[in-house]
């Protein structure tokens, strides 16, 4: 099983799609291991973002990032970082296939709605960046031998 990490960005708060778009992970059968709402501070962004620190428009994305409260979820699946790369679409939205989350709601490559890990490395990281170890849940669902095989769990 794999953890990944996704964070809701303000837009998603201040055009009220959170529920809508935590149903879809719910949906697809990624089962949600913590969830928290949050201020992204300047230093976690840069951290975040270390890799786009030097691009002209960090310092509108920190604004961004850092101006509104956000939402972290972390979501536990086989395979869970490439699904929740595959739900959340391209990094451009207006390029994103439509039914994934940035091709159904959004227009833009910054306010694009959703952030997902995009490694297994980056997702270990990035949920010891927003939870701490007692803010996240080991627990069973119920319903699991309906949404993998049991081969799929070796
Ligand atoms: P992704 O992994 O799809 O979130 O993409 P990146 O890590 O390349 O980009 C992270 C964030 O930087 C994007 F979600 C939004 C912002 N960004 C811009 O604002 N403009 C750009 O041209 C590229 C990225």
């Amino acid at each position: 099983m794999e953890r990944t990490l996704v964070l809701f960005k303000p837009d998603v708060l201040q055009r009220g799609l959170l529920g809508r778009i935590i149903a879809r992970f719910e949906k697809k059968g990624l089962k949600i291991v913590g969830l928290k709402m949050l201020r992204m501070s300047p230093a976690t962004a840069k951290e975040h973002y270390a890799h786009l620190t030097a691009k002209p428009f960090y310092p509108g994305l920190e604004k961004f990032m850092t101006h509104h409260p956000i939402v972290a979820m972390a979501v536990e699946g086989v395979e869970a970082v490439e699904v929740g790369r595959k739900l959340a679409g391209v990094t451009n939205s207006r390029k994103a296939e439509a039914g994934t989350i940035r091709g159904d709601f959004s227009m833009s490559t910054s306010r694009n709605v959703i952030h997902a890990a995009d490694s297994l490395e980056a997702a270990q990281k990035e949920i010891a960046r927003f939870f701490r170890k007692e803010e996240l849940f080991d627990y069973a669902l119920v319903l699991h031998e309906y949404f993998y095989a049991e081969d799929e769990l070796k």
